[in-house]
């Protein structure tokens, strides 16, 4: 029935697809830590736009917290106006009361997850953030080890991380804010911690701190409430898609700005 290959063929096939891309990736105009809610909506957005985008997830599986509600039960809740962004993604949704909305967890997610492929995102799962490329008192890259590495004992894993560079990195680490916590060890950054839960403040002002918090890094989602003491929301998630589509808007706004700046330079130079 099925086509005869050998074995070899199949890991060629693996190796050198996976080389391929991942040479290219080596360098993005954006990557995007962490692959849940607010770091997928980011990702699309930017991919759709035409940016080179790259997702780094530590979990095998993408999505953070938006298979499941809360409590372990997998419905999830949206309040107005984020049912635009479901509908943005033909996500099924139900009205339960004026202006709440609820979804189904799993649905929802392998919608999101993939429109981000689609937009044509790359995604480096199980691989898990462990520093800043930090040059010129800005953000210009990642480090990066496999995530069992972190896993194992230090005397079985002595495997040295690599790099990867991009005009932008996102933080959308969630709770962690790993990318802006790594800044905050070298004094560079102060950070808040969130605070007790009231879903009223926090979701606007998540969705309004969203935003460039060091030269070259954007933070969105939940890491915005870390870094900022932003109350925790809980189980709602309008606020991520809406923080990871203006994370996606503040970056492609930075991006533009820095190429308008380089081309006035060189346009100068070559008047001289
Ligand atoms: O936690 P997560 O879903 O973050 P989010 O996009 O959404 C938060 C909501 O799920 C929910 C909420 C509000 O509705 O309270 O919690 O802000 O996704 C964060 C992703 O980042 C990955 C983690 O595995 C998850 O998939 N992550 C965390 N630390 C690292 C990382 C790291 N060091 N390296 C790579 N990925």
């Amino acid at each position: 029935m099925f086509q005869r290959v050998s074995e070899a063929a199949i890991s060629k096939a693996i190796v050198w697809e996976f080389s391929r891309w991942f040479q290219d990736y080596l360098v993005s105009d954006v990557i995007v830590v962490g692959g849940g809610p607010s770091g997928l909506m980011a990702a699309k957005d930017l991919a759709e736009a035409g940016f080179k985008t790259l997702i780094v997830e530590s979990n095998n599986y993408i999505g953070g917290g938006f298979w499941i509600g809360g409590y372990l039960m997998n419905t999830l809740t949206f309040r107005a106006p984020g049912e635009k962004i479901l509908e943005e993604l033909k996500i099924p949704y139900k009205e339960v009361e004026e202006g709440l909305f609820v979804a189904d967890g799993p649905n929802a997610c392998a919608k999101l997850i993939s429109a981000t492929c689609d937009a044509g995102v790359k995604i480096l799962n199980m691989t898990k953030f462990d520093d800043v490329v930090y040059r010129n008192k800005r953000v210009e890259g990642v480090v990066v080890n496999w995530t069992p590495v972190s896993a194992l004992p230090r005397q079985i894993t002595c495997v040295d991380p690599i790099s990867l560079e991009a005009k932008i990195v996102i933080d959308a680490t969630g709770h962690e804010a790993s990318v802006c916590k790594s800044l905050e060890k070298r004094n560079i950054l102060k950070l808040a911690d969130f605070g007790p839960m009231d879903v009223n403040t926090s979701e606007d002002l998540v969705v309004e701190h969203t935003g460039q918090i060091h030269p070259g890094l954007i933070v969105t989602g939940m890491a915005v409430s870390t870094a900022y003491g932003i109350a925790r929301m809980g189980p709602t998630f309008g606020g991520m898609l809406l923080s990871g589509k203006k994370a996606a808007s503040e970056a492609m706004k930075l991006i533009t700005s820095e190429i308008t700046k380089e081309t006035s330079r060189i346009k100068e130079e070559v008047a001289l």
